[in-house]
């Protein structure tokens, strides 16, 4: 027998991930962990029957020749199949998008770095001309909507995006989508999110602003990283970590954050648990929440990955150097010879100032474009370590009407830092 399973704490991506491989694999059956998440359960609560998924809960895995993981890439994250996983004569077959932690020899992998699994798994029904209806549709944008927060999340892919089309194009009913989806409040998340707000601390690591709070909540309250998405979206913060801890000795942590200046996942997996670049979750046992906290500042600091230094992106100083005795003239024709706005002003070795483009205009309109260009520099020429990170030099550059920054080491002026430069620190060309 072939079954299909996912993570535990199962997520719309994962259910719809099972269910789109009960069309992929015609006569496997999908076996659902007993741990979903409460949108998914009500969404079973009336689907349940026309989705060809069973209940782990008093299925006999005795049987199965073959296991189908979706979504998941870790054993420690699927319900009770260690009894499989020591078995070598049992396919394994793995469709995910989850790129690290991987776990699973599978025989036939598929795993892409998409927003949802099921955009993977879509895909390849696409391909198959697999007829969709509209009520499975629905299921599977729920999917890649709850995956990519309706898109939103940097982890998105055109590829899902594609997909999102085409299950428009089958009728996905988006009013149903929106009511699974639904972000408010209760009245129990209220309370914490409150919470939340006011006993949260604020740190900066580096130029990185972190939101933390370690909070005691009552048990058996679920759903709580959507509070801490709102909470970093709320106060703005580069990332958000809730400690939380219910009745027992373990605390719950759950990241959200830019996925270019932190790697959550990263964190998480230090901490034993999992996620991505932007998003993930762990559990620390035998912790107090101040001790989780702790642990998990240290491993913030340490997983801060801002480490582009200026020196490695500066420009070498010579095409924006000009001698303090040439004319502005010269320092003119210099300035749009090499389409630049910019200049350092340099007497010998030592930096004297700068020079912008509107300065050469000023000049030319009053007359004394032959003056010498020290006679124009400006003194405040901003200036910046080579050590100093990329986020620095783009605030000094706001106010840098020169276009340029001089990177200096001590006096000794070492190189210059361009808007180019910058540019392709913020886009990945
Ligand atoms: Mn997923």
């Amino acid at each position: 027998m072939q079954i299909i399973t996912t993570h535990i704490g199962t997520d719309f991506d994962a259910l719809a991930s099972v269910v789109a491989c009960t069309f992929l694999y015609p006569g496997a059956v999908g076996v659902l962990p007993s741990m979903v998440n409460p949108e998914v359960k009500q969404f079973l609560a009336i689907h349940a029957n026309i989705l060809r998924v069973k209940p782990r809960k008093g299925f006999d895995l005795d049987d199965v020749t073959s296991l189908i993981v979706v979504d998941a890439n870790n054993w420690k994250r699927l319900d009770k199949m260690d009894s499989l996983s020591s078995n070598d004569d049992i396919e394994v077959i793995c469709w995910d998008h989850h790129m690290e932690g991987v776990n699973i020899a599978s025989h036939v992998t598929f795993r892409e770095e998409v927003g949802a699994a099921v955009t993977l798994l879509l895909e390849e029904m696409k391909k198959r001309d697999i007829a969709i209806t509209p009520m499975h549709a629905t299921l599977f944008l729920l999917g890649i909507y709850s995956d990519t927060g309706c898109l939103r999340y940097p982890s998105v892919t055109s590829r899902d995006a594609a997909m999102v089309s085409y299950l428009i194009e089958n009728g996905a009913d988006l009013n149903v989508v929106s009511a699974y989806l639904d972000d408010s409040m209760d009245d129990a998340h209220t309370e914490v999110f409150g919470k939340i707000l006011e006993e949260s601390e604020i740190v900066s690591i580096g130029t990185i602003r972190v939101g933390i709070c370690a909070l005691h909540i009552k048990s058996g309250l679920t759903s709580l990283a959507p509070l801490i998405e709102k909470y970093r979206e709320f106060k703005g913060v580069d990332a958000a970590f809730g400690v939380f801890q219910a009745d027992s000795q373990k605390c719950m942590i759950i990241g959200r954050g830019k996925p270019k200046l932190i790697d959550i996942g990263h964190i998480m997996r230090a901490l034993g648990g999992g996620g991505h670049l932007g998003a993930g979750s762990a559990i620390i046992r035998k912790a107090s929440p101040d001790e989780a906290t702790q642990q998990l500042k240290s491993l913030i600091t340490r997983g801060c990955h801002e480490k582009t230094e200026i020196k490695t992106i500066m420009s070498a100083p010579a095409k924006f150097i000009v001698d303090a005795d040439v004319t502005m003239a010269k320092a003119s024709y210099q300035l749009t010879d090499n389409n630049i706005s910019g200049l350092l002003v340099c007497q010998e070795a030592t930096l004297l100032g700068g020079l912008s483009i509107q300065d050469c205009t000023k000049a030319k309109k009053s007359g004394r474009s032959d003056v010498p260009v020290k006679g124009y520099a400006t003194r405040k020429i901003p200036k910046i370590a080579p050590t100093a990170c990329c986020r620095e030099a783009i605030s000094l550059m706001a106010d840098a009407k020169e276009g340029i920054l001089a990177v200096v080491e001590g006096d000794e002026l070492v190189g210059v830092v361009t808007q180019t430069d910058l540019l392709f620190q913020v886009y990945d060309f």
